[in-house]
């Protein structure tokens, strides 16, 4: 396999690389963390370390140094699509390299001989109460294949730690070759005619989303294969990430570190908040019964805020510009539903709310960012029930922590364990040093 052989060939000099980074300078010190931070959900402390992808506050996200619009040229794309294949993305994360269109496909292949979805995984979806949230399903449709792990196996008999992340991958590819039937059946199951839809030989991996969830156009393919590609990383401290980093510290298997991942996705102030986002913009339409006037929805704004509600979309705990990742998703709009009036809503968005949320002098970053627009893109295509969007986020998301998972068994991160102090400690502490 050939992300095997690329990864085994790598390894070495990253071995040697970080081995010789913290043997010769582990007492360096790198950053400093105050009691704001403590207290402040360890905003900006510098703890983690990841080489997948890295997100300047600035200039939004970098996948292994590539950013967006540079990915979205170089890529290998789909055939007959202007939009890149999955299969070359996870080669990106994975390998560190841009794929040719035989090595993206190669990692397709991969995914299609391992994309039979375990009927008892279906059957745990089937069996929840039917007005279950999406997330839960996908979260336990993850954790029920757990069972199948190869890491798990292999750990029970003895494996040696230099293997761990040949184990690794097999369960990384063996989970995400799956991920789109299993989005795509809890679709069907919810909001259809609860059918279990084959994917085609045919179709990529997220065009074959878009043909089994019912929407087989080409337009909707490759907005599929897009918003697969922008949500797939954002570096490792965010909740998802970093859920699923801790727990696969732990050597839990990928099902278990990813179903955990997908439970801190399903927040509010995380991968919720492209629902909460569709929802606030659907309610403005709804108040004005159409587009409102700029001043109106100026007003609409400072009653959201004003009810001690957040802004949907807009903010971010480490970019201070646009998100790129909504950049790439507006221009997808302007360039295929320019007509739209929720699209039309969007665009009237960008110019009021940066101004209005400016104008309350708390929040740091006035920008959307990438949940801003993605609900909109959804709903014209008729994916209308919007608790279901988060499942989008997390089939892609597994790309992103998946490929660091192998990274952290292939470099030997260990058991993450911060150290916790307690008030009193801190107060003292803070004595002594005034
Ligand atoms: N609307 C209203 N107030 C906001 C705001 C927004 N969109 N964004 C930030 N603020 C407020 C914060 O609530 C905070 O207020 P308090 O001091 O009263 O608590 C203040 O501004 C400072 O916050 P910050 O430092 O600018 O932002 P944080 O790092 O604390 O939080 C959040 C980042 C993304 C959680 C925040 O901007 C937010 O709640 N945004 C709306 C929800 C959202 O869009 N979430 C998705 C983020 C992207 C993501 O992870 N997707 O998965």
């Amino acid at each position: 396999m050939i992300l095997k052989e690329k990864i085994a060939a790598q390894l070495p000099e990253w071995q040697e690389r970080v081995g010789k980074l913290v043997k010769e300078n582990g007492d360096v010190v790198v950053g400093e963390v105050n009691v704001s931070q403590i207290y402040g959900g360890m905003r900006g402390a510098k703890v983690l370390v990841t080489d997948i992808s890295y997100v300047d506050p600035q200039e939004g996200i970098r996948f292994r140094g590539y950013a967006i619009p540079e990915l979205l040229e170089l890529l290998p794309k789909a055939q007959g699509s202007d939009f890149p294949l999955s299969g070359g993305l996870y080669y990106l994360l994975l390998i560190g390299e841009i794929p040719t269109y035989a090595e993206a496909m190669s990692v397709e292949e991969e995914w299609k001989s391992r994309g039979e979805v375990p009927s008892y995984a279906l059957d745990v979806i089937r069996a929840m109460p039917a007005d279950t949230h999406p997330m839960t399903l996908f979260s336990q449709a993850i954790l029920a294949m757990q069972n199948d792990s190869v890491f798990a196996k292999r750990y029970q008999v003895g494996m040696q730690k230099t293997e761990y992340w040949e184990a690794m991958l097999e369960d990384a590819l063996n989970l995400t070759a799956k991920l789109p039937a299993i989005a795509a059946f809890i679709y069907r199951k919810k909001f259809g005619d609860g059918e279990f839809v084959a994917p085609r030989a045919d179709l990529d991996w997220a065009g074959n989303f878009a043909h089994m969830v019912g929407i087989p156009t080409q337009a909707y393919q490759d907005l599929t294969r897009l918003y697969f590609f922008l949500h797939s990383d954002h570096e490792s401290g965010n909740a998802s990430a970093h859920a699923t980093h801790l727990v696969a510290s732990a050597l839990s298997d990928v099902y278990y570190a990813c179903s955990a991942g997908i439970n801190a996705l399903a927040g509010p102030l995380h991968g919720l908040a492209n629902q909460m986002s569709l929802k606030w913009l659907l309610s403005v339409r709804e108040e004005f019964g159409g587009l409102p006037s700029e001043e109106q929805f100026d007003k609409y704004c400072w009653d959201t805020l004003n009810a001690g509600q957040v802004i949907p979309g807009y903010g971010h705990a480490v970019l201070r510009q646009p998100d790129p990742r909504y950049t790439a998703q507006f221009k997808f709009g302007q360039q295929f539903m320019q007509d739209d009036e929720l699209f039309q809503l969007v665009e009237m968005a960008f110019e009021v709310i940066p101004k209005v949320l400016g104008e309350t002098g708390k929040v740091k970053n006035p920008w959307p960012n990438v949940d801003a627009v993605s609900g909109t893109l959804q709903y014209h295509y008729g994916i209308r029930e919007f608790d279901f969007y988060t499942v989008l986020f997390g089939v892609s998301r597994i790309l992103g922590v998946t490929a660091n998972a192998v990274w952290a068994r292939a470099l030997g991160q260990p058991l993450e364990r911060p150290k916790s102090l307690t008030t009193r400690m801190l107060e003292e502490i803070v004595s002594q040093k005034r």
